[in-house]
């Protein structure tokens, strides 16, 4: 039998954004597994959760039990969920699967049921501060072969989501409201349907087009700009409303046939259930790390199949290799998968992380070897501490000229 005989976290952030690993050792020598349990916002909640609960809890189990291993972790702290315990959770858990296929000696896409497309097609990012700046980046893209491009562009003088000023930048930490933290929510969708008009005119209707609304606006303006936007095509309409407010999904839902994908801020799979039974969205797009890893995950993407829901799993920078893999063998496995949204590697991510998927054609194809297939160089990780930041990768308050709260 072979046991789990160490769980510990790797922080590194080879392109400046804070990811946590876990890497499992086991009795076997050589045999080892990762997982992603990036939870960016509190990297180091996540830590301690792995180091100091699920390690001395799992160490000594038997690998080959992911399921067991994962309900009896999830059970041990009697109250559970939340994207602290679950990013925890799926570090442990995508290493367990890792292990898995590495045993098997097959890629965890062959232990799921193998492939049923070659590649995932993705999705990019084009985040301008004009509209002008936004659609040449698109330009860009499709150049470089990509099909599916998300716009977002800044309004003037305030802080907009997708654009470089708010979220990686720490300036405006609990400042006095400053250019960079306003957010008008009725300025905003006034922008939006001219940047998808300029973007039809100038790169054409073949172009797949997305939009991420980042929950910031209210569920009566969410519903009016997805009318708004509905002459522009888009491929999809993300996370228009926080997941407090998701009764309105039926309001949007009666008044627009734009396609509606949602979920980056669930935190587990029976929070996606309404809109799944529904059939409310079109798209769920959960971030796999924060409901607990593959192991959710999976029946997750089986439960969508069944409503006749498509896949766009959460693929953002803060997200490790790792995760982008377990993304990816979903992708590889599923008939309702839908598209893939994904952030390029830069070159210290790829040496950090040997293995990583290739980008091509606008597609990320899977490296085939056993497992996922990626290592990570703990020394060369360990050169890419985390950036310093007065509050460890929290956010900056996001707030409306009046200097109230934006919830997202
Ligand atoms: C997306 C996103 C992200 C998130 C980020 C938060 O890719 O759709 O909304 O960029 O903002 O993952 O940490
Ligand atoms: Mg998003």
């Amino acid at each position: 039998m072979t046991t789990i005989t160490s769980i510990r976290s790797i922080c590194t952030a080879p392109a400046d954004i804070r990811l946590v690993v876990v890497k499992v050792e086991t009795s076997e020598p050589g045999l080892t597994g990762l997982g992603c349990a990036t939870f960016t916002q509190r990297p180091l909640a996540v830590v301690e959760a792995v180091d100091k609960y699920l390690a001395p809890f799992l160490i000594g189990r038997n690998v080959s039990e992911i399921e067991d291993i994962y309900q009896s972790a999830q059970l041990s702290s009697y109250w559970r969920e939340g994207p602290v315990l679950n990013n925890a959770l799926s570090g442990v858990d995508m290493a367990l699967w890792d292990i898995k296929g590495k045993q098997a000696g097959i890629p965890v896409h062959d232990l799921l049921g193998g492939k049923c497309r070659k590649a995932a097609r993705v999705y990019v990012h084009a985040s301008g501060n004009s509209i002008d700046e936004t659609v040449d980046q698109a330009q860009q893209h499709i150049e470089n072969g990509f099909t599916h491009v998300r716009l977002q562009s800044a309004v003037p003088g305030q802080s907009t989501y997708g654009t470089n000023t708010d979220l990686h930048t720490h300036e405006t930490i609990d400042g006095p409201t400053t250019p960079q933290n306003v957010f008008g929510p009725a300025d905003y969708v006034r922008l939006a349907p001219k940047l998808f008009e300029v973007a039809r005119d100038r790169l054409g209707w073949e172009v797949e087009l997305l939009h991420d609304v980042h929950e910031r606006i209210p569920p009566y303006l969410a519903i009016q700009l997805a009318r708004d936007l509905e002459p522009y095509r888009l491929f999809f309409y993300e996370d228009a409303l926080p997941p407090e407010e998701i009764e309105y999904f039926r309001q949007m839902r009666q008044q627009s046939s734009i396609p509606i994908a949602m979920g980056e801020l669930f935190v587990s799979l029976k929070q996606c259930m309404p809109l799944i039974e529904e059939r409310l969205i079109d798209y769920i797009r959960v971030h796999l790390s924060m409901i607990g890893g593959m192991t959710p995950a999976r029946k997750l993407a089986t439960i969508c199949e069944a409503f006749g829901i498509r896949t766009a799993w959460h693929g953002p920078g803060d997200c490790s290799p790792i995760g982008h893999a377990a993304n990816l063998a979903l992708d590889m496995v599923s008939p309702n998968f839908g598209i893939q949204e994904f952030t390029p590697y830069n070159q210290a991510t790829l040496d950090v992380f040997p293995g990583c998927n290739n980008l091509r054609d606008g597609c990320i194809w899977p490296n085939d070897r056993p497992g996922w297939g990626i290592e990570i160089d703990e020394a060369l990780a360990k050169e890419f501490p985390f950036p310093d930041h007065p509050y460890n990768g929290a956010w900056p308050a996001i707030r409306d000229r009046d200097g109230g709260i934006i919830r997202p």
